[in-house]
């Protein structure tokens, strides 16, 4: 039932007497090792010794993702370069990548997060893995692919992108599991129905989907496209990478265990910064309990969804709900704010189209607008007035803004190519 019983079922006053001791020692890590937590700890008047245990959590300062551009690109290691084994990057919307870096036992818990993850999301030791997230500097490919030998499963370093060749793979190689971003997921799937490939031929019977925001709606696509049970993971470069929180595919849509045993989940309020009860919606932070070349404090994450334990799951770690978007990413469209999932909820209400889109945003003098591009399903005609309208109004009734639309044929959105999906095109900035 669980690749690592003692710990997903470990009782709660138990989980939190080791987040205790852990967040101790990584206090100790960060002021003894790092300048830059030396100086902000100095500067709020804090001592590690003044935190007691995990509770004390929210007297501690955060960390963004200004504090890593400003530390570029190693600045924030408490290690010795000749400790580190490993070091990813994420492309940031802006400059820099944010750059992280691994020891031996930071790729040790990787893998064993990754195996969990892989776990819960119905893998088994002696299955087969079609890796198709990215390899290089991304943590998806090689996070995903570390954990899956720590599991025991055969890997398939497909990467992304070449659908041509992923298909011969997944029909001839009969992996049992597949990984890749929920897009590329669709993405596979609508050209299996392009090219006639029947899904219940191939052997996947398992989709493990994450690296960007997805709805139920895609779910039931991907699972129907592919044949196949899709859950969700999670996680972020900075706090280690893929694996952070991962849904169990028995108990799907109830939310995704943070593997709390490394990574401290916090909601706090995106304006005040101050904790929010379970079940409220806010900006998630993390602290990283047991990382030891780049350990970091309150991370804010800016995705925004809410945490809750569910008395009902295997488990005893708590569940994230789906991420609803990012908090710096969120649209303002005249004073207005905006996730584009609020969107894709509206057009997922219409028979008629399928949730592939895009938001066009641009300043006309001073009023910004959007511009909708969705597809319509297939043979449905592009041309169809009414219902542009009504998805017009639709938006205009839901959200409280005035948005063009253009319906486009089904198949003239971009699709995936197995990075990350752009939803929203701004060209205001
Ligand atoms: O996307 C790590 C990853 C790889 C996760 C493979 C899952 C699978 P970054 O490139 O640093 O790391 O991007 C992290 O992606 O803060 C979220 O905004 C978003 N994200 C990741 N997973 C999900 C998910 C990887 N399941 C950023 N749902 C995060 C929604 C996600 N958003």
């Amino acid at each position: 039932m669980y690749y690592n019983s003692r710990i997903e079922t470990m009782p709660l006053a138990q989980l939190r007497e080791l987040q205790s001791k852990r967040l101790k020692s990584m206090l100790r890590r960060l002021y003894d090792q790092v300048p830059f937590y030396k100086e902000l700890f100095t500067k709020e008047g804090l001592r590690p010794e003044d935190i007691k245990g995990i509770e004390d959590i929210h007297k501690l300062p955060f960390t963004t993702k200004e504090d890593l551009r400003k530390n570029y690109p190693f600045g924030l290691l408490a290690e010795s370069m000749d400790q580190i084994r490993r070091i990813h990057a994420s492309s940031g919307t802006t400059g820099k990548p944010t750059v992280v870096g691994y020891n031996q036992n930071d790729l040790e818990i990787f893998d064993e997060v990754v195996a969990r993850s892989l776990y819960a999301g119905g893998a088994r030791p002696g299955m087969k893995l079609h890796n198709a997230y990215g390899y290089g500097l991304f943590t998806g490919g090689l996070g995903m692919h570390g954990g899956a030998t720590k599991l025991g499963m055969a890997v398939i370093p497909v990467s992304g992108g070449m659908t041509d060749r992923q298909l011969m793979i997944l029909k001839d190689f009969e992996p049992e599991v597949i990984c890749c971003t929920p897009s590329y997921a669709q993405t596979l799937a609508d050209e299996c129905k392009k090219r006639g490939i029947d899904p219940r031929e191939l052997k996947v019977q398992y989709a493990i989907l994450g690296a960007e925001p997805w709805t139920e709606t895609i779910r039931i696509q991907v699972e129907h496209g592919l044949q196949v049970k899709a859950s969700n993971i999670y996680g972020l470069s900075e706090i280690i990478g893929p694996g952070v929180s991962q849904e169990d595919v028995e108990e799907k849509g109830t939310g995704s265990y943070v593997w709390e045993d490394h990574f401290f989940p916090e909601i706090v309020d995106r304006d005040t910064g101050k904790p929010l009860p379970y079940g409220e919606e806010g900006v998630l932070v993390f602290t990283t309990l047991t990382k030891e070349a780049m350990p970091l404090l309150r991370y804010w994450t800016n995705d925004i969804c809410s945490l809750r334990y569910d008395p009902n799951g295997k488990r005893t770690h708590i569940k994230m709900g789906s991420i609803k978007g990012r908090a710096d990413d969120m649209l303002i469209i005249r004073g207005v704010n905006l996730f584009y999932t609020q969107v894709e909820e509206i057009i997922k209400e219409f028979d008629l189209l399928v949730p592939n889109y895009q938001l066009i945003v641009s300043r006309e003098g001073n009023l910004d607008k959007v511009l909708v591009k969705v597809e319509t399903g297939e043979g449905v005609d592009a041309g169809n007035e009414a219902l542009a309208h009504r998805l017009k109004e639709k938006i205009r009734s839901t959200i409280g803004l005035n948005m063009d639309i253009s319906l486009e044929y089904f198949g003239a959105i971009p699709r995936s190519q197995g990075g990350k999906l752009k939803r929203v095109i701004d060209t205001r900035r």
